[in-house]
């Protein structure tokens, strides 16, 4: 049976790149943020082993920015998340857990200070958009909260950092990880950030103005021709191994940042005025009891992970497995899930109840790149 497609609608939203996206054979999409996002070029595999050695242009313009503007911008800032922000620069992006007043999860973006009184945040799928508003209506505050004509295309894999030094000169090859600086495309400055979701090194650019997505695009796509760029997207399998966690499959409202593992991000006491900070604050006394772990799940390929898998040990349930696909790298199925503290140690072996039955698994303390084996 061939699978269902996706109506797309003025709800589902197009980008300034989507017409190069679909001439170069897009053959699947999700939606993130009311927004169309490429999932599928050729098949995940291929895409996998391309971005893995070569480079390649996303299109994730569904990182919608909600722009903070005014006296009031950081203040607000704070107010989400439980990172420190009192020691950010200009120039600097910090991945930032943000949080509501019981510490859940709303959203991990990529927060951008662009002045003392100017910040974007780079979301991922939920509408943070509304809370953010509501906060600055609700509490007076002086600062304009809404999203700019902005538009992130990312440049991801090995041969990354020698398409953009072509296009942008060899300048940007000292931008730091998670450091950005400003370039020129045709007379207009434009944010570039060392980031990007994949563990292949790469860059985001955050096209500003809708009509120089094309331009932008062919840019790159010309002057990395010899280097086989293609067009890509994240993708399912390398980003499980690296575990980089999606908002929405791999945690949600239910998870404080401790359980999704990022705890190295908050520092909930210096974040005066975080919405969150007397919650967090009390969980991390105790510390948490379920936390994310990369899990290896053995047998033959699984399906796609459209709901969470039961992990049982002893007969009784001890987590949930979240993402999971088929790494021809490690050949092993990769995944990503919540264990309880009894069973998260390095080795733990488990058992893990997949549409296609019962398998065994083991646990993983670190991402699938950080550990020594392959
Ligand atoms: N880039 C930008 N915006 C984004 C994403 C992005 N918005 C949506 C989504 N991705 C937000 N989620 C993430 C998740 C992980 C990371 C970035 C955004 C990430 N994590 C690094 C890791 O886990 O290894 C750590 C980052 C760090 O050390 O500071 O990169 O990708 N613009």
């Amino acid at each position: 049976m061939a699978a269902p497609h996706l109506s797309v609608s003025r709800r589902t939203r197009m980008t300034p790149f989507s017409r190069r996206v679909e001439a170069a054979g897009v053959k699947a999409y999700t939606v993130y943020n009311h927004m169309l996002l490429p999932t599928v070029f050729q098949t995940v595999e291929d895409d996998y082993r391309h971005l893995k050695s070569n480079v390649q242009l996303w299109d994730v313009s569904c990182e919608r920015q909600v722009e903070l503007t005014g006296p009031d911008a950081g203040r607000l800032a704070q107010m989400l998340t439980p990172r420190d922000l009192s020691v950010m620069n200009p120039g600097q992006c910090y991945y930032t857990p943000m949080v509501d007043e019981t510490g859940g999860m709303l959203n991990d973006p990529v927060t951008l200070k662009l002045a003392e009184d100017r910040y974007w945040i780079s979301v991922a799928d939920s509408d943070l958009l509304f809370w953010i508003k509501g906060l600055a209506f609700a509490l007076r505050l002086e600062v304009d909260v809404d999203e700019p004509d902005v538009h992130p295309l990312a440049i991801q894999g090995p041969k990354a950092e020698d398409l953009v030094a072509r296009v942008f000169g060899e300048r940007i090859r000292s931008i730091r990880y998670f450091g950005y600086d400003t370039v020129e495309f045709e007379g207009k400055r434009m944010v570039l950030a060392r980031s990007g979701y994949s563990k292949q090194g790469g860059f985001e650019l955050y096209v500003e103005g809708w009509q120089r997505g094309e331009p932008v695009w062919d840019t790159f796509m010309r002057e990395g021709a010899d280097l086989n760029v293609r067009a890509g997207c994240p993708n399912l399998i390398e980003r499980i191994e690296g575990q980089l966690l999606s908002y929405g499959n791999d945690m949600t409202r239910n998870n404080t940042p401790h359980e999704c593992g990022l705890g190295r991000f908050c520092q909930t006491r210096e974040a005066i005025g975080c919405i969150g900070r007397d919650a967090l604050l009390r969980v991390a006394v105790e510390g948490p009891v379920r936390q994310i772990r990369s899990i290896a799940i053995d047998g033959d390929p699984v399906p796609p992970c459209t709901d969470l898998w039961p992990i049982f040990a002893g007969g009784r349930q001890v987590g949930t497995v979240s993402s999971a696909a088929y790494s021809p790298d490690y050949r092993t199925n990769v995944a990503i899930g919540m264990v309880r503290m009894t069973h998260w140690d390095n080795g733990t072996r488990v058992q893990v109840d997949t549409p296609h039955g019962i398998r065994a698994a083991t646990v993983w303390d670190k991402p699938f790149t950080q550990q020594d084996r392959n």
